[in-house]
């Protein structure tokens, strides 16, 4: 009765504020401080509430814990955090990995028990149909699961999904999404806090949510970082986090030939549009050959860029092996994200997409130029 009364005000209010959502988008009573979104539109009435996720995890289960491919470090460490935190609630979880991802990451505490894909297919898959619950951990769409993306659509347990990206496919049965969290591991942190469990974030809880809000968040400079997200930070030192530690192992790992790659990028291959406000780099195969760059270690280039006072957009263009990927980075109110959708399949947040072409690297490039002469206005505007 309660939360019907509850529903009711919050539909007025929503009427009175012409805001359009759906009746059942309002079945949403638990709504505290810590969770600052309303209802992401496609809200179904099948849908779990916080009550029946607590009484599903009040038996012990074997959950699942999955990320898109290619995992960042907000992937990883929400993935790794919430591995933890099942783990000391006497779960039994797996997280599993698309793919391989940097070694900036491997440091990771609980990093040794993650199945990769393609190596640990097999018992993935073979988990994967003995899971009780899915969770889908910073994605909300398949295709960014690349080569799980057919299992984990055919997998009978329900999903669950913790996210920060836009336009969610609705494959969830629980969802905890905030388009507007700095970082997945936020929300991990938020979902603790609901389930009435902070006091067993311990230090590897702690270093996971860390690491991250500080690698989605730009060490907390973009501006979906609150004063909440400084406050649970503050939280995690108080659980035994050490930062130093954590920026140190994340950011200082470069080996010589990295360093000497993204000198080689800044000197010799980025190209300034002053026109445009805008400047890329373009990467070719040949030089990821040539200074051996794995994985996860062209990340951080694309910022290089923006660090030109009169540049607020900037693309880094990479040849890879069958496509051609771009990692997009803007300042203040230009959509990265858009330009993204638009020209490159991709998507993302405001300030910070990626996106694919298919074709030629010099192909890509001149969409990318082409792109900009269509958004010239709204660039010279920012
Ligand atoms: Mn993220």
């Amino acid at each position: 009765m309660e939360n019907r009364r509850f529903t009711t005000l919050i539909f007025m209010l929503a009427k009175l504020h012409k805001i359009q959502f759906s009746v059942r988008a309002c079945s949403i009573p638990h709504i505290k401080a810590s969770f600052p979104y309303l209802a992401p539109l496609n809200f179904n009435e099948l849908m779990w509430q916080l009550d029946e996720l607590k009484t599903f995890l009040s038996v012990p289960r074997k959950i699942l814990i999955t990320t898109h491919s290619k995992p960042d470090g907000d992937a990883m460490g929400s993935s790794l955090a919430m591995y933890h935190y099942l783990l000391k609630k006497g779960h039994e979880p797996v997280v599993v990995s698309p793919s391989d991802y940097g070694m900036y990451l491997h440091w990771m505490p609980g990093n040794a028990s993650v199945l990769c894909l393609p190596g640990d297919k097999e018992k993935a898959l073979k988990f994967l149909k003995e899971a009780d619950l899915i969770m889908c951990l910073d994605f909300n769409n398949y295709q960014r699961t690349e080569y799980f993306s057919e299992a984990l659509r055919n997998a009978t347990a329900p999903k669950m999904m913790i996210d920060h990206h836009l336009e969610p496919e609705g494959f969830d049965i629980f969802r905890l999404w905030n388009p507007d969290a700095c970082a997945t591991a936020e929300l991990v942190y938020n979902l603790i806090e609901q389930l009435g469990d902070v006091n067993l974030i311990d230090r590897d809880i702690a270093t996971c949510i860390y690491t991250g809000i500080i690698t989605d968040s730009g060490s907390f400079r973009y501006p979906n970082v609150t004063a909440r997200v400084h406050r649970i930070v503050a939280s995690l030192i108080d659980a035994g986090l050490q930062h130093t530690e954590v920026h140190t192992f994340i950011f200082d790992t470069f080996t010589e030939k990295r360093l000497r790659f993204f000198g080689h990028c800044i000197k010799d291959k980025l190209v300034v549009l002053p026109q445009y406000r805008a400047a890329y780099i373009s990467v070719t195969r040949e030089e990821i050959k040539e200074y051996e760059i794995k994985t996860g270690e062209t990340e951080g280039l694309v910022n290089y860029p923006l660090n030109i006072s009169d540049v607020v957009f900037a693309a880094l263009i990479i040849d890879r092996e069958h496509i051609v990927k771009l990692s997009l980075r803007s300042k203040g109110s230009f959509p990265a994200n858009e330009f993204s959708a638009k020209y490159f399949e991709g998507g993302g947040h405001l300030n910070a997409a990626g996106g694919s072409y298919k074709g030629k690297l010099d192909d890509a490039v001149a969409l990318y130029i082409k792109g900009l002469e269509e958004y010239k206005s709204l660039l010279m505007s920012m």
